[in-house]
C-alpha cells in the first residue's frame, strides 16, 4: 500500500468503506455523522459531496481492528494485541526512505498570495471547538538542525486564516525539542504538514517512537519496503511522494496566535483558557489532482483516534520495554477506553523476587510511560491482559494495596482532565502489582477439578438430565 487511494480501493473491496453521496456540511454535520458511525464501529466514510467543495473527505479510517490490520498488511482476524506484537516484531528492523525525483504530490502547487487553505473542505468537529481543524489525521515533518534526524508527529493544526495553521507541540514532544533548538539558533523551523497519505504513516506519526529515530524508517520496516519521498518545494524535508495535500511552511518559536479549544480524545475540550500557541506560516501548498482530505473525529472514547492510539501507544510501550531487554514480559495491553495511554496492563512470567516491581517501574520509565501513563497493572502469565474479567479477578484475589506503589511526581499531559486545568504539568502514578509474589514459599493453592471425576460426570451428563 502506497497511498490513501490504495487504502480506499482495498477497503472498498473488503466492504470496509462507504461512499456518502448526499450533501453534508463541513460545519459539525460531517464530524457528527462520522462520530455516530464510529460509535457503531461502522465503515470508513468517504464524503463525496461536502457543501461548497469538490474535494472529498475521508474519516473513520482506523476505527476498527480489522481496518488497522488492513493498514498494517496483517491477517484481518488479528486482535489489537496481535497487531501490537507484529508492530514490535517488524519494528526491530529499520528501512530508510527512498528518494524519488518527481512525485504525484507535486501535481498542483500554490505559492505566495495564491495560497488559500480555505480551498479545502476543513471540518469543524465539535460545538465549542475554536474553529476548523485542518490537521487531525495528519502529521508534521520536521528535522533536527544539529543531527538531521527527521521526525513525523501528529499535532493538531487549526485553520487560523488562509495561510496560517495553529499547532500544539506539547512540551517534550519531538517537534517541541527541535523547535527549541531552532529558537536557540534564532531561526524559524521549516515544517511540512501532510494530509492524506498511506495511513501507516499517520499511525507512525501518532506513535511515540523513541527520540532520534525517524518514523519513516519505522514505517518502512512495517511495510517491508522503503517509503518513497520527494524533496519539499520550499523546505529541505522528505515528503511522502504519494501524499494528497502537503502544507509547507515555518514555525517561529517566538510568535503566537490564539488556538483551540479542541474536543480531545479524553472526551473533554483542551486548550480552554490556556496560552496562545505557535503556528505554521504557510509558504507553499502542493496537492495531487482530485485530492482526498483526511480527518479523524478525536472526541470521546471509543472511536477512531482511540483505536489509533491503543495500537500505536500500546505498541510503543511494548516496543520500549522489549528494548530494555527485561525477561518474562508476555503481553502488553493499553485499553482503547483509556486511549491507549493512561492505563497499561502487562502480563509476565515472574523469574525472581522483585521481577514484577521491575516491570512496573520499567513501564513508567519508558519514553511512552514517562509521559501521561498513570496506572500500570502487572498480572501473572496465566492472565491475558486484554481479558478484562480475568484482570478484575487478579485485582480482586491477588492484588494487595500494601504492595502497590504510588509515585508522586512525573511528567504529565495538559490534556489530562483528572488534573486542574492550570496544574497539568505533573501527575502521580500508581503501579498495581496484581501478581502472586514470587518469593512466597507458600502460595495459595489453586482449585483444580479432579480430572477422573470430570470424565465420569461428563459421561453421565445426559443421564443427569442436562441437554448440551
Ligand atoms: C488525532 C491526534 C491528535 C493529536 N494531537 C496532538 C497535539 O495537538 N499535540 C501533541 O503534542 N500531540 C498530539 N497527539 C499525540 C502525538 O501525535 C504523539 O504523542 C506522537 O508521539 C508525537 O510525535 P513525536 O513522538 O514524534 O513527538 C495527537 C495524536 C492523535 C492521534
Ligand atoms: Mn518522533
Amino acid at each position: 500500500m502506497k497511498d490513501m487511494r490504495d487504502f480506499i480501493a482495498q477497503a472498498e473491496k473488503e466492504g470496509e468503506l462507504k461512499r456518502i453521496k448526499a450533501q453534508v456540511d463541513w460545519n459539525l454535520e460531517l464530524s457528527h455523522i462520522a462520530k455516530l458511525n464510529e460509535e457503531k464501529s461502522g465503515p470508513a466514510l468517504l464524503f463525496e459531496n461536502v457543501k461548497g467543495y469538490k474535494t472529498p473527505v475521508i474519516t473513520s479510517v482506523c476505527t476498527t481492528t480489522r481496518r488497522l490490520a488492513l493498514i498494517m498488511g496483517e491477517p484481518r482476524g488479528s486482535s489489537l494485541v496481535d497487531l501490537m506484537r507484529a508492530w514490535v516484531e517488524k519494528g526491530k528492523k529499520s528501512i530508510p526512505p527512498k528518494w524519488v525525483k518527481s512525485a504525484p504530490c507535486k501535481e498542483n502547487v500554490m505559492k505566495g498570495n495564491k495560497i488559500d487553505l480555505f480551498k479545502f473542505p476543513v471540518p469543524k468537529f465539535y460545538p465549542k471547538d475554536g474553529g476548523r481543524f485542518f490537521g487531525t489525521a495528519h502529521f508534521v515533518i520536521s528535522k533536527d538542525p544539529e543531527t538531521g534526524w527527521v521526525n513525523l508527529g501528529t499535532y493538531r493544526a487549526q485553520l487560523l486564516d488562509k495561510n496560517h495553521l495553529g499547532v500544539q507541540f506539547i512540551k517534550g514532544k519531538h517537534a517541541d525539542i527541535m523547535l527549541k533548538k531552532y529558537a536557540a539558533m534564532k531561526k524559524p523551523m521549516p515544517v511540512a504538514a501532510v494530509i492524506g497519505c498511506d495511513p501507516l504513516l499517520f499511525l507512525t506519526g501518532a506513535a511515540r517512537i523513541s527520540a532520534f529515530t525517524s518514523e519513516y524508517d519505522f514505517a518502512g520496516a512495517v511495510r517491508g519496503e522503503p517509503i518513497e519521498v520527494v524533496k519539499g518545494e520550499t523546505v529541505d524535508l522528505p515528503i511522502p511522494a504519494h501524499a494528497e495535500i502537503v502544507v509547507e511552511g515555518e514555525v517561529d518559536a517566538s510568535k503566537f496566535m490564539p488556538e483551540g479549544p479542541f474536543g480531545e480524545y479524553t472526551g473533554y475540550y483542551s486548550g480552554v483558557g490556556t496560552d496562545d500557541r505557535n503556528f505554521i506560516k504557510v509558504n507553499c501548498v502542493t496537492y495531487r489532482n482530485n485530492p482526498v482530505f483526511w480527518g479523524t473525529t478525536v472526541g470521546r472514547a471509543v472511536t477512531d483516534t482511540h483505536m489509533t492510539m491503543a495500537l500505536t501507544y500500546g505498541a510503543t510501550l511494548w516496543q520500549q520495554l522489549t528494548e530494555m531487554k527485561i525477561p518474562g514480559i508476555k503481553a502488553v495491553y493499553c485499553p482503547p477506553e483509556g486511549s491507549g495511554r493512561f492505563l497499561a496492563i502487562i502480563s509476565m512470567k515472574q523469574m525472581y523476587p522483585g521481577h514484577a516491581d521491575q516491570v512496573g517501574t520499567a513501564a513508567i520509565s519508558t519514553e511512552m510511560g514517562a509521559y501521561g501513563l498513570k496506572t500500570v497493572i502487572v498480572v501473572d502469565e496465566d492472565i491475558d491482559p486484554w481479558d478484562i474479567p480475568r484482570v478484575l479477578y487478579a485485582l480482586s484475589f491477588r492484588f494487595q494495596p500494601n504492595r502497590c506503589q504510588i509515585i508522586k511526581r512525573g511528567r504529565s499531559t495538559p490534556l489530562d482532565p483528572s488534573l486542574p486545568i492550570d496544574a497539568r504539568d505533573i501527575t502521580g502514578r500508581i503501579i498495581i502489582d496484581a501478581t502472586i509474589p514470587y518469593e512466597w514459599k507458600e502460595k495459595p493453592i489453586p482449585i483444580e477439578l479432579d480430572p477422573e471425576m470430570v470424565k465420569k460426570v461428563q459421561a453421565r451428563w445426559k443421564e443427569l438430565g442436562f441437554k448440551g
